[in-house]
């Protein structure tokens, strides 16, 4: 009885280290990005439009800034980044040769903001589709994530929090 109970506490000690190498694992593994995207949605345009945006918060974990070079995706002929801008009162895109992101630090892309421009589907896309996007960054390995469509007033993430409405 005495054996039983010693040989359960050595396998569940031998289980606890196995789970903290677990834990630990992820924080030494080579090559991990150190950017971190949040909430990414493409706003979906009326029929018969030509062009959508993409949207997304960019967080930088690491301690030099980051630059996006491009923005690439298999079901758009061109992709741009661009940001609004106000002019003489009237709104503006313009394209911008890279994105960014100074260390510690969270870029948004959002509506009247920057964005990133899908130009030219390959084919119509409505809400709940989802479209591949491949970030190429400067010096760290590429990104690539689904992004779902989602209608024209889906400006406000799902987890930002409401008061009375
Ligand atoms: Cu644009």
């Amino acid at each position: 009885m005495k054996q039983a109970i010693r040989t359960t506490i050595l396998t569940g000690l031998a289980l606890l280290s196995l789970l903290a190498g677990t834990w630990i694992a992820p924080a030494h593994s080579a090559g991990e990005s150190p950017l971190q995207i949040e909430t990414p949605w493409i706003r979906e345009s009326p029929p018969g439009v030509p062009a959508m945006a993409a949207y997304m918060n960019l967080t930088n974990s690491g301690n030099t800034d980051l630059q996006i070079k491009e923005v690439s995706s298999p079901l758009f002929l061109k992709v741009e980044l661009h940001e609004t801008i106000q002019k003489d009162g009237v709104a503006m895109m313009q394209a911008r040769k890279q994105f960014v992101i100074p260390a510690h630090k969270t870029m948004k892309l959002q509506p009247g903001g920057y964005h990133i421009m899908l130009l030219s589907p390959q084919k119509p896309l409505r809400a709940g589709d989802k479209v591949p996007l491949t970030l190429t960054l400067e010096g760290s390995a590429p990104v690539t994530l689904d992004v779902e469509v989602h209608p024209a007033d889906h400006a406000k993430p799902h987890n930002m929090q409401h008061s009375g409405h």
